[in-house]
């Protein structure tokens, strides 16, 4: 029998028609109650937006009231219309009060009987969180001893695979059989994820963002933020800044995966180093015993090593002239190397034991590597491969759903609008241009959904919480090129998102809100396994929806989700909750904007 018949739907208009006369304002709230208000936990900046999604059916505007920590009003308004947003299939309502500019802890928002998470109103906001989402990077590291001084107690660990039994890596590491016939000491760097693999393509993003945070920080004034001492790392008191300290310490193992010369494809990256077979949950780090391996060098790989050189050259000079030096002699054998081998590219299909990150079309990391190196020499031979390549002029390479570690044309783009360098005026104004108006597609993109996200629907991808954060990045660098206040609205909306202001009410953050996750994918911090490991550290980040559903518990438990819900904290969702250094490292660019003042 159909639900709806004419007969039935013309009974319900009148029916309707007759409860605009007749209603109580009991019944009114009855039809109308909201089913949640979603807000960013952590809260909002006094001069920021402050906005809340309000997941409700009614089509009529609806009071809201702004409660302070003593239950006081401190505000109310009306709630506007926000229409069906698609990515969820909730109906909501905005509820805007950024006029309010009061600060305190402990702010609620009421509408129409539904109460918020509760959150703060502060101008130091951010500051914890920014220092937190960096100092991830510590607890990632590999080869070396994770101290409870700067950790905590429950985060300390022995130094991983640096050749100590039962580890067998990563000091003296062989390639995979036919790959290469000697050993490399690759110790160092970072683990990519909730896995123990390094992989130079992700590492390489990652080192960018954070090397790019602290470029663009100093260059609108805000070096000390990020400068020596701000972070839980060992090297504090060295003065050098402690985002570049942490950067290094992937450096110098992305110069480790380099192919000496005298050896057959010299000056190449070996793609990835990684265990030989997947390991289980939990493995702690200093515990793994499985073979480690180096997989063909690739171009792609080269191609991350020949930026992230090029881009240590220019930023660490003025700390370190020698270790610069040695970053640019890296960067331009990468380069040369990858200009002789362009056609190494890395499948799919090498994925036992650690990541495939495959890559088969590398123009955009050779538009990348030549930004760099140009923007860091000037010099002409880098400049001919800038405005040679393709991806110079394409109008693509902001695409929807962002930039990502396979597709890095972007960060050359970026680069070159806010690095001085010699492309001709106009050139540059194009360049400039370019994006600003990927920024103005975001902020079009979020003005169309109920949660201001700047993804599109079918952009709920595996890690689709990073591609949040590079688009919002976008947002930010238009920002900084315009002056433009409404570009900054978008990249702290885009914060809002990611920490609560969702259709799960979810924050990804740990310690971050009072719903957050708190169970992502990792062989160390695997409290849901075994009790006595820890969570993740405050300032993890989980990857979010995926809406592939890529492994068995989000196949299980999120079956016919809308994309935007297709999360689960569970430490098995390797697909919508891991944690990974190409996602913790825009959250930790996005915040240090955001926590500018
Ligand atoms: O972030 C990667 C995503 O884009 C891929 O679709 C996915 C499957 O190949 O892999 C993701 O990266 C994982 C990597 O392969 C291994 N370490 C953990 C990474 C995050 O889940």
């Amino acid at each position: 029998m159909p639900k709806s018949t004419p007969l039935a739907r013309t009974a319900t208009a009148l029916l309707a028609g007759a409860l605009l006369f007749v209603a109580t304002p009991t019944t009114q709230a009855a039809v109308a109650a909201p089913s949640a208000v979603q807000v960013n936990q952590l809260g909002y900046l006094p001069d920021g937006p402050k906005r809340a999604t309000v997941v409700t059916a009614s089509t009529t505007a609806l009071p809201w009231q702004l409660r302070d920590a003593s239950g006081r009003t401190a505000a109310s308004g009306t709630t506007t219309a926000g229409g069906a947003d698609a990515a969820s299939g909730d109906s909501t309502q905005l509820a805007d009060f950024s006029s309010y500019r009061g600060t305190g802890t402990g702010y609620t928002l009421t509408v129409d009987g539904r109460t918020s998470h509760p959150f703060d109103i502060r101008a130091g906001l951010y500051d914890g969180l920014r220092a937190d989402a960096m100092s991830f990077f510590y607890q990632q590291r590999s080869g070396t001893p994770i101290e409870a001084r700067l950790a905590g107690a429950a985060y300390a660990r022995p130094a991983g695979h640096l050749g100590v039994a039962p580890n067998q890596g990563d000091t003296s590491v062989p390639c995979q059989p036919g790959v290469c016939d000697y050993a490399q000491d690759v110790r160092g760097g970072w683990y990519d994820a909730g896995d123990q693999g390094k992989y130079v393509v992700n590492g390489g993003i990652a080192t960018w963002q954070l090397v790019n945070s602290f470029e663009r920080a100093a260059r609108s004034g805000h070096a000390a933020a990020l400068g020596d001492s701000t972070l839980r790392v060992p090297e504090r008191g060295n003065k050098v800044p402690d985002v570049l300290d942490e950067a290094r310490w992937e450096l110098e193992f992305l110069m480790r995966m380099q192919i000496p010369d005298g050896k057959p494809l010299a000056g190449m990256a070996f793609h990835k180093i990684h265990d030989a077979a997947w390991t289980g949950l939990p493995t702690r780090p200093e515990q793994d015993s499985q073979p480690r391996e180096l997989h063909p060098p690739s171009t792609a790989a080269t191609l991350n090593l020949a930026a992230t050189a090029a881009q240590c050259a220019r930023v660490y000079a003025p700390y370190d002239a020698a270790f610069a030096a040695r970053c640019l002699t890296s960067a331009r054998r990468a380069w040369t190397a990858a200009q002789a081998h362009p056609d190494r590219l890395a499948p799919d299909s090498d994925g036992t034991g650690g990541g495939a990150y495959g890559d088969t079309r590398v123009g955009d990391e050779f538009y990348w590597a030549a930004a760099e190196l140009y923007a860091t020499t000037k010099e002409s031979r880098y400049r001919d491969a800038v405005t040679s390549s393709p991806f110079h002029t394409a109008d693509d390479v902001f695409t929807a759903g962002g930039f990502a570690w396979a597709d890095t044309a972007a960060l050359g783009r970026i680069t070159l609008a806010t690095v001085p360098n010699g492309l001709p005026a106009t050139d540059l104004t194009r360049v400039r241009a370019s994006v600003v108006s990927a920024a103005d597609a975001y902020l079009a993109t979020m003005s169309r959904q109920g949660y201001a996200v700047p993804l599109p629907t079918d952009g709920y991808v595996w890690g689709s919480n990073g591609q949040v954060a590079n688009n919002a990045s976008v947002i930010a660098v238009a920002h900084e090129l315009t002056r433009q206040p409404r570009y900054r609205t978008g990249a702290l909306e885009a914060l809002d998102y990611l920490l609560g202001r969702n259709a799960l009410g979810q924050s990804y953050v740990t310690g971050y809100g009072d719903h957050t996750a708190l169970n992502q994918h990792h062989r160390f911090w695997a409290h849901q396994y075994d009790a006595t490991l820890p969570n993740p550290p405050a300032g993890s980040f989980a990857g979010g929806p995926n809406a592939a559903l890529q492994d068995p518990v989000a196949q299980e438990k999120l079956a016919g989700c809308k994309p935007a819900k297709c999360y689960i904290d569970d430490i098995g969702s390797y697909s919508t909750n891991e944690v990974a250094i190409n996602w913790n490292a825009p959250l930790a660019w996005l915040v240090a904007f955001a926590a500018e003042r």
